[in-house]
């Protein structure tokens, strides 16, 4: 098959699913054409059957806001017609599945037919959804679609209540590749955490107000008060100055490595105990996967798509929102008896096991063959 994958190409979950997706197909024998304003973080070097196509939007000064989804609208339809696409997979609604939905337009007045597969990921339905200046296109964006899938069923559930949707969405869940865990732990960088093999608490995020980062230092507080542990804080965003003061303010700044933003998060989480989500919501919770994947347990709220994703009192735990004295006495349970923990570890990698890449991309393939036919 000739895909056309359509994604943000930062460090977010839909682009790292979208180009895991991508990489998963090319190895499989199929042509994946990336359409992006720039080359996704995790394409990594050169593959074979891997092709980028980068969307450049001209600096007019007539424009106060450069038209991105026209121009991405225009790089679609070229690449469709130029390498034969057999169809596009869009990942999140705005502005990728509108724009797809005027190529598709474009390309049916020329006589060629270009399904289109939409898959929603959360920030697109859960936050933009509830503004109402989008909810028209992404209800039509969505209506329009061949096929449209969600990554989990929570999110199937919130699209249905927040939009005048008429038609069937198929949940495919997100997945980790287990080749990708197959790295020795860097000890070095273990020993610059946590000098004296304190366990390490792990938080990965881009530190938006939802992710509730400031409940991260406060757990993480709340168990350094009986446990010598550290605190290892990656990625970048809004909220990470004021995390840094809380720190301060908590008294915990020596335990705590802030390291900004990571190409791979799997090298912080080789070498982790514990991993926190705290989350004001998640669709699904890509990150808290890949923590147990690495046989982290999570300690996550129970919001949106995480109890999919999690197992409480298995693969982690699970509370409230903003239940900070809970998330913090399971955290102080789990790390407290190396024998509890090894036991969390074991069946966070189990748990995770479940969303291998290998049994969800038959998923994806069987839909995409499902639509061309
Ligand atoms: O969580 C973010 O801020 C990034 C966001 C995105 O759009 O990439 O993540 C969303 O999609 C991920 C991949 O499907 C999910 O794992 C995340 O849970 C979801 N984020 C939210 O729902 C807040």
């Amino acid at each position: 098959m000739k895909i056309g994958m359509v994604c943000y190409p930062t460090f977010g979950g839909s682009g790292v699913v979208a180009t895991e997706l991508g990489k998963a197909l090319a190895k499989k024998g199929h042509e994946v054409h990336f359409i992006t304003y720039n080359t996704p973080v995790r394409l990594g070097n050169f593959k074979p059957n891997i092709f980028y196509h980068e969307v450049r939007v001209s600096d007019y000064p007539l424009f106060d806001y450069p038209p991105y989804e026209l121009v991405l609208a225009s790089k679609m339809v070229e690449v469709a017609r130029d390498h034969a696409l057999d169809l596009l997979h869009v990942h999140y609604a705005i502005p990728h599945a509108s724009a797809a939905i005027t190529a598709k337009k474009i390309l049916a007045e020329e006589g060629l037919k270009m399904p289109i597969i939409t898959t929603l990921h959360g920030t697109d339905i859960t936050l933009l959804g509830r503004d109402p200046s989008f909810e028209p296109v992404i209800s039509y964006a969505i209506n329009s679609s061949d096929a449209v899938t969600a990554v989990s069923n929570d999110l199937k559930n919130d699209t249905f209540k927040l939009f005048g949707v008429n038609r069937d969405i198929e949940v495919i869940p997100n997945f980790y590749c287990p080749s990708h865990y197959q790295i020795t732990p860097n000890e070095e960088f273990r020993k610059q955490v946590a000098p004296e093999g304190q366990p390490i608490i792990t938080h990965i995020s881009n530190f938006r107000p939802v992710k509730r980062i400031l409940d991260v230092i406060k757990i993480f507080s709340f168990i350094s008060k009986e446990l010598d542990v550290r605190l290892l804080l990656v990625g970048d965003g809004p909220e990470r100055n004021a995390a840094e003061q809380l720190c301060k303010e908590l008294g915990v700044e020596e335990k705590v490595t802030v390291l900004g933003k990571v190409k791979n998060p799997i090298e912080p989480l080789l070498v982790s105990d514990l991993f926190l989500l705290p989350s004001e919501t998640e669709s699904f919770g890509l990150v808290a996967l890949e923590a147990m994947a690495a046989g982290v347990p999570v300690i996550s709220s129970n919001t949106g798509g995480l109890p999919e994703v999690n197992r409480h009192g298995v693969s982690g735990t699970m509370r409230d929102v903003g239940d900070i004295e809970g998330m913090g006495k399971d955290g102080l349970k789990i790390l407290s008896n190396p024998e509890v923990l090894a036991t969390f570890k074991k069946s966070a990698l189990s748990r995770a096991e479940e969303f291998r890449i290998d049994l969800v991309l038959p998923k994806y393939l069987a839909l995409y063959k499902r639509i061309i036919e």
